[in-house]
């Protein structure tokens, strides 16, 4: 799929070392039920709520190699990511199951940790976006968002929802509240990497710089809750 050639950073990212759990601290001790099977909810303005488990293996299977970049501007490149085209999974699936009404065009997506974050759907039906399931040729792990995630790699990484439980189509944002007690100029709309929108209402030079001294503390929290996770299982 999209093979990319060596080619400079978005602005304001750097290298990681290395590709690793993240995400908002509240998040990091919580860890999904089941990470083997999945099982996601479908509904909002729709005609009919679905129980999704096995139809996604309806859909063709498509491999995908991508660079991530996670919005307190660390990156890694080249993730092969193996999963199943959103615009697949809405053309074949929603639409003729769910029958979503036709203004329904923002997604909400909610991980079994609580997490959640939006994108129209729009943004969602490109080619690039997939519902993955395997990272690297082996099932998603607990750290990646075992049993199925978003991967949108034109999107900062907290539009990729990991542990995904639910997607909703709405036609407008009233049922969605970013993660307390974050403030929601964490939240972009769209998060778009290509235009560094970071957030929302600040210059995203100023975020990158208070981002970068959470990142270390922040992949250390996530290191030490994952550890203690697998130890009690
Ligand atoms: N369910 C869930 N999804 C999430 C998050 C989270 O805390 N919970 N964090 C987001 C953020 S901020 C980032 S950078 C990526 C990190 O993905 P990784 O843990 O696979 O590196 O997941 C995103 N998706
Ligand atoms: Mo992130």
């Amino acid at each position: 799929m999209s093979q990319e050639p060596a080619s400079a950073l978005p602005r304001g990212q750097h290298l990681a070392r290395g590709f690793f759990r993240f995400g908002l601290p509240t998040f990091a001790w919580r860890f999904p039920r089941n990470p083997e099977r999945i099982a996601v909810k479908i509904h909002g303005d729709v005609a009919q709520s679905l129980d999704l488990r096995d139809e996604l293996q309806t859909l063709p299977r498509v491999e995908q190699t991508s660079d991530f970049h996670c919005v307190t501007s660390w990156s890694c490149r080249q993730l092969h990511w193996s999963g199943y085209r959103f615009a697949d999974f809405y053309q074949h699936i929603v639409v003729p199951r769910v029958q979503p009404q036709a203004e329904a065009r923002l997604v909400v997506l909610r991980g079994e940790d609580g997490y959640a974050a939006t994108l129209p759907l729009d943004d969602l039906l490109k080619q690039d976006v997939l519902l993955a399931d395997q990272l690297d040729g082996a099932p998603l792990g607990i750290a990646h968002g075992a049993p199925l995630r978003l991967v949108a790699p034109a999107h900062y990484g907290y539009k990729n929802v990991k542990h995904l439980q639910t997607i909703e189509f709405w036609r407008d944002a009233r049922h969605f509240r970013f993660a307390r007690p974050w403030p929601s100029l964490m939240h972009h709309p769209r998060a778009r990497v290509a235009l560094e929108e970071r957030g929302v209402g600040v210059p995203p030079t100023l975020l990158r710089w208070i981002y970068l001294p959470i990142v270390p503390i922040t992949r250390c929290l996530f290191r030490i809750a994952q550890a203690r996770h697998e130890r009690r299982r």
